[in-house]
């Protein structure tokens, strides 16, 4: 599968002028671990959506800019138009589209089985994201960011590797993939961004390995996205 992915115009203060398009529009940013998770659940489930990029570094980052504000209130990406509303964090929006379009389940049937797959995506989206995000870092500072993002990135995964060690199949959670899987992948690049030593979690990184030629998760990846830098891309 290629990607389902448009862009549309670049430019944040036109922010408005998209709001009423046919399909789903995704603020992205072609890096983000957040937004790509989301892309990855769009494609799984073949859904055709049109990406907005807003930069993260860009002016300042167009996340804080006042237009932007009025999308997503926390000034992250992040966000998704869809159905005539504006829904913000990616896990909210992943379930969402779960909700509403059932094709290509993200979640097992199996109550235990949906538990262990929400445990993954909080380890991941409450308990290592967050701390590692743009906005903390610029806050730590130069000098001590990357020391900073390696301790809490290798605490969260000493628990996922236990996690998984109970849990996973193939992939997180059983043979299916699932959004504890949307949530491990952009995970595990932010880990290899800032040199972690992944060698203690075998299971991640098998699992990750699983997934990295899956056309859903090729099509997502940061450096198949519109806004990736040339530099940047594969
Ligand atoms: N809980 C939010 C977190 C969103 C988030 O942290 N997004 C990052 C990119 S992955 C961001 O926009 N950072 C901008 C900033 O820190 O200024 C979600 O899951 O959507």
């Amino acid at each position: 599968m290629m990607s389902n992915a448009n862009v549309v115009s670049d430019d944040v203060s036109s922010l408005a002028a998209v709001e009423h398009g046919e399909q789903p529009i995704l603020y992205s940013y072609w890096r983000s671990s957040c937004s790509w998770r989301v892309r990855i659940a769009l494609n799984l489930k073949e859904i055709p959506y049109d990406i907005k990029p807003i930069s993260l570094i860009k002016s300042g980052g167009e996340q804080h800019c006042n237009e932007y504000r009025e999308v997503n209130p926390m000034e992250q990406v992040p966000a998704l138009q869809i159905d005539g509303h504006t829904l913000v964090e990616s896990l909210a929006i992943m379930h969402y589209l779960e909700e509403t379009r059932p094709q290509r389940p993200l979640l097992p049937q199996d109550v235990l089985k949906r538990a262990k797959v929400r445990e993954i995506c909080e380890v991941i989206a409450s308990g290592v994201q967050p701390l590692q995000n743009l906005i903390v870092l610029i806050h730590v500072g130069e000098e001590k960011k990357k020391e900073w993002a390696q301790h809490w990135i290798t605490r969260g995964f000493r628990a996922i590797e236990k996690l998984l060690s109970t849990s996973a199949g193939k992939f997180c959670v059983g043979d299916e993939i699932t959004l504890a899987d949307c949530c491990l992948v952009p995970q595990v690049f932010n880990a290899r961004r800032f040199h972690v030593d992944l060698r203690p979690y075998p299971i991640i990184l098998r699992i990750d390995r699983e997934l990295e030629g899956h056309p859903a998760f090729r099509a997502a990846h940061p450096s198949n996205q519109p806004d990736c830098p040339p530099e940047a891309a594969k």
